[in-house]
């Protein structure tokens, strides 16, 4: 096993850092109005809210071309904004409306995108691990560069499906990346409680590259996929990768009431230590890459283009109820 051996970045071009920033807060607002239009019964069902997570799906999927693969999990929204999905679109499929990604009958849990590379978000816990090492074998085999990406929560450490995976990814040298978002809680349960023995022998059980880093800190996610990504392009096979993390929100957005099942100190600590956001905007600072107006500006940018995006999406009509079979199987 390997831990953040990749610790200090080779040097990130300013733009990129500056983007690293941007796609963190547009995370951040975007979820920031799930919650809200959740709030105020405007979306139908439920979203599990990413916040606090930003800096592991900017970081990837930053180091990723656009005809890259991503599967995604329940809490899917960060990862597809971050491969470049519309935040308008997205609105609209949360809210049910025919614009939406899944024309409104898929919603928070099942954004797909392919024109992004993303194949999907999946509410079976560790499902969509099949989804992206046959998309890895897709690519293998017809002799394309590309890259699957395949996000999953600890959780999913739990699942069967997750562990044929890795032993054919590995046996076949596949260009898949398992990205394991450790945020230390499955639902309601420590994953202590739930997970027996170290989380990264078990790429070391299949002989898999592998390496565990900090969730909270941009750079260094970047450093880490941007190194495993272009091994596994370059036809060296897989990697499984662990990134810390925290959610700051409950498991679902109904899910309010935590201290039964997490002590408020801990969450205050995350949110106030190790917040990737505050972080990395520190970091630029410090560095001399982007001052305090900046990134006000990057922010108050980003708040009009996502209140618009609701805005389209509130406005958007439903689907007609004659089209209710309609875009429902493939
Ligand atoms: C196969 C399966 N089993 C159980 C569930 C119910 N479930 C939804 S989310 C979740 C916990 C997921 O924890 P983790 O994978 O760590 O992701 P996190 O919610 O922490 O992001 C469970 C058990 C499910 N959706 N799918």
């Amino acid at each position: 096993m390997s831990t953040a051996a990749t610790k200090s970045p080779s040097k990130i071009p300013t733009d990129k850092l500056l983007r690293l920033y941007k796609q963190m807060v547009a995370i951040r607002l975007f979820e920031e109005r799930v919650n809200d239009l959740y709030t105020r019964a405007l979306m139908p069902g439920l979203a599990h809210l990413y916040i606090g997570e930003e800096a592991i799906a900017v970081g990837v999927c930053e180091a990723l071309r656009t005809d890259d693969y991503i599967t995604s999990t329940h809490r899917g929204h960060g990862h597809c904004l971050a491969k470049g999905a519309s935040p308008d679109l997205m609105f609209a499929e949360l809210l049910g409306k025919e614009a939406g990604y899944c024309k409104g009958k898929g919603g928070s849990m099942h954004i797909a995108d392919p024109a992004t590379g993303n194949l999907g978000a999946n509410a079976i816990v560790g499902g969509s691990a099949g989804i992206a090492t046959g998309a890895a074998y897709a690519s293998k085999y017809l002799k394309q560069d590309r890259v699957a990406v395949c996000f999953f929560g600890e959780g999913a450490l739990g699942q069967g499906l997750l562990y044929e995976e890795l032993n054919l990814a590995q046996l076949w040298k596949l260009p898949v990346i398992f990205v394991c978002e450790n945020n230390g809680y499955n639902e309601y349960t420590h994953f202590s409680e739930s997970t027996a023995g170290d989380v990264s022998a078990r790429a070391d059980a299949f002989g898999m590259a592998n390496e565990t880093a900090d969730g909270q800190n941009v750079r260094e996610v970047f450093a880490v996929a941007s190194k495993y990504i272009e091994r596994a392009r370059k036809g060296e096979g897989p990697a499984f990768l662990q990134f810390k993390t925290y959610r700051y929100h409950g498991h679902h957005v109904g899910d309010i009431a935590r201290a039964y099942y997490r002590p408020k100190a801990e969450e205050q600590e995350w949110v106030t230590q190790r917040d990737p956001i505050t972080l990395h905007g520190q970091w630029l600072m410090d560095n001399g890459v982007a001052d305090r107006a900046v990134l006000d500006k990057v922010q108050a940018d980003l708040i009009a283009e996502m209140d618009a995006a609701v805005e389209f999406a509130v406005n958007s009509p439903y689907p007609d109820p004659s089209k209710v079979d309609q875009d429902i199987y493939a």
